[in-house]
C-alpha cells in the first residue's frame, strides 16, 4: 500500500529562524495542489507533514451486497410504482406494510406501565425470557428443563444466536465440521466461516422431484465422520420451504445417533410453517426425547415479528446438568468480549408474551392469522399461475412447499428477470417471499414468473 503521509523535520539554530519562511498567518495549514502542508514548530525543530489525499482503507476492497438484505437496498432505490419486493423473509399485510402484531403493542404498554429500567442486563440475558424460550421450544414439562440440561443463553436473534453456537464449536470443538444442508438460507455459510469452523454439504433438494433428496441426504450425514454438527432446519426449511416428514425425522435422527454426530438446529419459523408453535417444534423435541445432545439456535425476528429487536437464543441441551452448567459458563465467556450482554427491549417482549397466558392465546390467534395469510396468497398464486401457464408445467411443487418462501426454481437469469423486466425483486436463487405479497399482486407476479420460466433461459 502506498504511504499516504510524508514527514520532513528541519532543524534550526534559533527557535525563531527557519529554512522554511512560515508567515504567521499561515501558521500551521498550507494547501499545495492536492494536498495539504501541516506545521508545527516547537523547540526551534519546524516539522512538515504532507497528507496525500491517499486514504489508508486503500487496500480494502469493495464487498458485494448481501444475497437477500442487498436485495431490499435494490428494491428501495428502485422508482417504478408496480414494484413488489419478495426478498427479504419479512411478513408484510395485505396492503404490503410492515406488520407490528398487537400482543407485542400490549406487551410494550405494560413494559411502560411498569416503568421497567434500563439497567445491563446480565451476561446470559434476561431470566424470565431464557425460561420462557427454553419452554416455548421444548415444551415447559420437558425432563430436560427439569433436570436442568439445558443452558440457554440469550442472543442477538437468530443470527447471533447461531454465531455463537458457532463460536462454541470453535473453541471446544476444534476441527470438527459442521453439515450444512445444499442449499441453505444465505448467512450460514458465512457465519460459519467467520467463526472458522469448517463446513460442508448434505444433499437435501432434488430439483428433478422439487422435493427432499431424503436418500442423499441420509448418505452424506451417514458419510461424515463422526462426531460432525449436522445443522438442520427445525421447520419451514429456507430457501426450499421443503421439510422432512416425521417418519423421516425419525431416520434422520437414527443416522445422527448411530454416527455420534450432534445435531444442531436452527429455529426460526416456529409456528410460521404449520401455525402450531408445538408441531413446528417437533422435530427438535423428538430428538432431545432420545436423550440427545442439541444445539438450537431460536429467533423471534418472523413469528413475533421482532425482526429489529434482535432477539433470540442460543440452547445447548446436554446429557447432565453438570456440562449444561458448564457450556453455559463459557456461551458467556464467549459473548462477554463479542458484545458483553444482550438487549433488554425484545426480551422484554417474549417474556411478558409467553409468560402471560391471555398475550399468549392472543400471540397464537395472530401467528395464524400470518401463517394463514401467506398460505392464501400461496393457493392464489398457485391458481393464477396454473390457469395463465398453458405449457401444461407442473406448478403444484407451489403448494407443497410450507412456510414463508416458494422456491420456484427459476435460475439467476430468470430472476435478474423477474427484478429487471418486472421489478420484482427476489434472491437469485430463485426464492421469493410470500411473505411480502398480497392477493392482489398475484396475477401479476403469474405473469413475470410466467415470462421469466418460458422466455429467458
Ligand atoms: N435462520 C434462518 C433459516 C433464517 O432464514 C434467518 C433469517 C435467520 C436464521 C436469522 O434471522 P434473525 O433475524 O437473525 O433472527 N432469514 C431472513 C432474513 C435474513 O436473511 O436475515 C431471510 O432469509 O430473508
Amino acid at each position: 500500500m502506498a504511504s499516504s503521509v510524508l514527514s520532513i523535520a528541519t532543524q534550526c539554530v534559533s527557535p525563531n529562524a527557519s529554512s522554511l519562511s512560515i508567515n504567521e498567518t499561515h501558521k500551521g495549514k498550507a494547501k499545495l495542489g492536492g494536498s495539504t502542508l501541516r506545521f508545527s514548530k516547537s523547540s526551534g525543530r519546524i516539522s512538515m507533514t504532507v497528507a496525500v489525499n491517499v486514504s489508508r482503507f486503500e487496500g480494502i476492497p469493495m464487498a458485494p451486497p448481501d444475497p437477500i438484505l442487498g436485495v431490499s437496498e435494490a428494491f428501495r432505490a428502485d422508482t417504478n410504482d408496480v414494484k413488489l419486493n419478495l426478498g427479504v423473509g419479512a411478513y408484510r399485510t395485505e396492503e404490503l406494510q410492515p406488520y407490528v402484531l398487537n400482543v407485542v403493542k400490549k406487551a410494550e404498554n405494560l413494559m411502560l406501565e411498569r416503568g421497567d429500567n434500563k439497567e445491563y442486563l446480565p451476561i446470559e440475558g434476561l431470566a424470565a425470557f431464557n425460561k420462557a424460550t427454553a419452554e416455548l421450544l421444548l415444551g415447559a414439562d420437558n425432563p430436560a428443563i427439569k433436570e436442568q440440561r439445558v443452558a440457554t443463553v440469550q442472543g442477538l436473534s437468530g443470527t447471533g444466536s447461531l454465531r455463537l453456537g458457532a463460536a462454541l464449536i470453535e473453541r471446544y470443538f476444534p476441527g470438527s465440521k459442521v453439515l450444512i444442508s445444499a442449499p441453505t438460507w444465505g448467512n450460514h455459510k458465512n457465519i460459519f466461516n467467520d467463526a472458522r469452523v469448517p463446513w460442508s454439504e448434505y444433499r437435501y433438494y432434488d430439483p428433478r422431484t422439487v422435493g427432499l433428496d431424503f436418500e442423499g441426504m441420509i448418505e452424506d450425514i451417514k458419510a461424515a465422520p463422526e462426531g460432525t454438527f449436522v445443522l438442520l432446519h427445525g421447520c419451514a426449511h429456507n430457501p426450499t420451504g421443503i421439510d422432512p416428514t416425521p417418519e423421516q425425522w425419525e431416520k434422520i435422527a437414527d443416522v445422527i445417533q448411530q454416527k455420534n454426530h450432534i445435531p444442531f438446529f436452527d429455529v426460526a419459523y416456529q409456528g410460521f410453517a404449520s401455525g402450531s408453535l408445538d408441531e413446528d417444534a417437533a422435530s427438535v423435541r423428538l430428538f432431545v426425547a432420545r436423550g440427545m445432545e442439541v444445539l438450537v439456535a431460536q429467533s423471534y425476528s418472523k413469528n413475533l415479528g421482532l425482526y429489529a429487536e434482535r432477539i433470540g437464543a442460543m440452547n445447548v441441551i446436554s446429557s447432565s446438568s453438570e456440562s449444561a452448567t458448564r457450556v453455559k459458563s463459557q456461551l458467556k465467556r464467549l459473548a462477554r468480549p463479542m458484545y458483553s450482554n444482550p438487549p433488554v427491549h425484545g426480551a422484554r417482549i417474549v417474556a411478558n408474551v409467553v409468560g402471560t397466558p391471555i398475550l399468549f392465546d392472543e400471540w397464537k390467534a395472530e401467528m395464524e392469522m400470518m401463517a394463514g395469510r401467506i398460505k392464501n396468497v400461496r393457493q392464489k398464486l398457485y391458481d393464477s399461475i396454473s390457469s395463465k401457464d398453458k405449457s401444461g408445467k407442473d406448478w403444484s411443487f407451489i403448494l407443497k412447499q410450507i412456510g414463508m418462501f416458494s422456491y420456484t426454481g427459476l435460475n439467476k437469469n430468470q430472476s435478474d428477470n423477474m427484478t429487471n423486466k418486472w421489478h420484482v425483486y427476489m434472491t437469485k436463487d430463485g426464492r421469493i417471499s410470500l411473505a411480502g405479497l398480497s392477493l392482489a399482486k398475484c396475477e401479476y407476479l403469474a405473469d413475470a414468473i410466467i415470462d421469466s420460466y418460458h422466455n429467458v433461459s
